[in-house]
């Protein structure tokens, strides 16, 4: 009887491709949330499409399951192995291969880190408007499998809004390539729209082309201070009226900020009180010098009209990127702090007062968690997170997740809201799908599945049980 790896060996008969050592394996095995954890027989590390295409030839030929990884930064356990699937790392499909400057398109491989191509697009005087607290490792072909979101949406939308084109690898091994760089191109179905937000249980994203824009002119940034949550779909409103170029607008309430505190003991809080909530606001200005004083009357304006009691507005890029530390880094100050239960949800403005407080008081009743709430106000999009008390235990923690999952994305159906934002379905949250998708919807999806992947390796679990 020949193991797993000999037979991927003796399939694909090329040094450095299949990784078996154990040690070596387990840095692919455990997702960023600690949470979800397997073991896999081995990882596949192919270095181009090809390579790509054989592995999962390789896969289809042996009848073995494959989980395809990104930058492993993923929140709903999509990106690792859950029963002895085979791991296809995309990191070495690392290459920024082209740039059009007419058309302000670039072309690349799907495991290039959306830092790398921020710092490239930046000397090309360009932007890709997708930005999230991950950058440092997520990967385009990850971010486009989840359409990530981040803090920009409000003004240049999804992931999706920037793909033109893709390759894709399908379950059999064969290449479905659309390299397309052109914006118009209406010639039958747009099949890109298929694998966006597909979470790698479709086809194996292994290059794109992506619209880059120019570079702001110059950005604003400030951070508000609310004595109430009640008035934020007014404030929603009137941001979007009198900031024109408004580019994010983000929530942190001040149990989050006392996290990062007790995290970062060194930040130097910004307000000398604790107010219910905090909220970033930039936006896109000219370069002008009087572009700043603009933006500080919009915001006095602001003030004036007791939407918000205090201000402090960034005056460099260093003061800019203290103020983002505070939301970007909440995150990583959860992971840091304790095992948390993520909820990624959005619900209409005008229900957020209300959601927020329904949140804490689910918290508080279910015993032993901590509750931090956070995430894209101009989206409606709510990070719930309930974390672990001390004193209570990794298994009682557990235990506690289905109930509030329920209770959570019930209410949130209720308000026609979504159960995911931005982050996926995953493993996290199949059960619950019934709650944003209708019982025809979930059935085409699955036909969508069994017509693309009949033998079911791509990413098995992922969205629905699997067969
Ligand atoms: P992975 O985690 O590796 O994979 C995610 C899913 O995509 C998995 O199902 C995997 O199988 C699949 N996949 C990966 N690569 C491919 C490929 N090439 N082809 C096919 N399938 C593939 N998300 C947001 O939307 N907005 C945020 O603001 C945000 N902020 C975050 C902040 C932090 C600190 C962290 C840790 C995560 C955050 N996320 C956010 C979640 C995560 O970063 C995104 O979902 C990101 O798009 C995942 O990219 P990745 O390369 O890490 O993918
Ligand atoms: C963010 O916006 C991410 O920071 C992560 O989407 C959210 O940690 C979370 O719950
Ligand atoms: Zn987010």
């Amino acid at each position: 009887m020949t193991s797993v790896v000999e037979r991927l060996n003796a399939e694909l008969d090329s040094p450095g491709l299949v990784l078996s050592e154990p040690t070596e394996v387990a840095a692919y095995t455990t997702d960023w949330t600690r949470k979800y954890s397997s073991i896999a027989p081995a990882v596949l590390r192919p270095r181009d499409t090809t390579e790509v295409a054989r592995c999962v030839l390789a896969c289809h030929k042996l009848g073995l399951a494959l989980v395809p990884q990104g930058g492993n930064t993923g929140l709903v356990g999509g990106s690792v192995p859950r029963d002895g699937e085979v791991v296809l790392s995309l990191s070495r499909l690392n290459a920024i291969e082209s740039f059009d400057a007419a058309s302000a398109t670039v072309q690349l491989q799907a495991g290039v880190v959306l830092q790398t191509l921020h710092e490239d697009l930046a000397g090309r005087g360009c932007v890709l408007p997708v930005d999230l607290g991950a950058r440092g490792s997520c990967q385009i072909g990850g971010m486009i499998a989840t359409n990530a979101g981040g803090i920009k949406v409000l003004r240049y939308g999804h992931m999706r809004g920037q793909v033109l084109g893709l390759e894709v690898v399908l379950a059999d091994g064969t290449v479905l390539s659309n390299l397309n760089s052109l914006k118009k191109n209406n010639t039958g179905l747009d099949l890109k729209h298929i694998f966006i937000g597909s979470e790698g249980m479709l086809g194996i994203i292994t290059r794109a082309v992506l619209q880059a824009r120019p570079a702001p002119q110059a950005v604003q940034t400030a951070l508000l201070a609310l004595d109430t949550r009640d008035r934020l779909p007014e404030l929603l409103t009137v941001m979007r009226e009198h900031l024109r170029g408004l580019s994010s607008l983000e929530i942190i309430t001040c149990d989050s900020i006392a996290l990062y505190k007790e995290v970062e003991p060194d930040t130097n809080l910004p307000f000398d009180k604790a107010y219910p909530a905090c909220v970033i606001v930039e936006e896109e200005t000219g370069a002008g010098a009087n572009e700043r004083d603009g933006f500080l009357e919009r915001l006095s304006g602001i003030i004036e009209s007791g939407l918000a009691a205090d201000a402090v507005v960034a005056e460099s890029e260093a003061q800019a990127q203290g103020i983002w530390r505070l939301r970007d880094g909440v995150t990583e100050a959860i992971g840091r702090a304790a095992l948390t239960h993520k909820f990624d949800v959005t619900v209409p403005p005008g229900a957020l007062p209300g959601f927020l407080e329904q949140m804490e008081r689910f918290g508080d009743e279910a015993h032993g968690l901590r509750t931090l709430l956070f995430g894209h106000l101009g989206d409606g999009n709510v990070h719930v997170n309930m974390m672990q008390k001390p004193g209570l235990s990794e298994d009682e923690f557990y235990a506690k997740g289905p109930a509030l999952a329920e209770r959570i994305y019930s209410h949130v159906a209720e308000l026609r809201g979504s159960i995911s934002a931005e982050h996926g379905i995953g493993i996290a949250k199949r059960a619950y799908l019934h709650h944003s998708r209708t019982a025809e919807e979930i059935t085409l999806m699955r036909g969508m599945k069994q017509l693309l992947d009949p033998g079911g390796i791509l990413n098995p679990g992922v969205l629905f049980e699997s067969a």
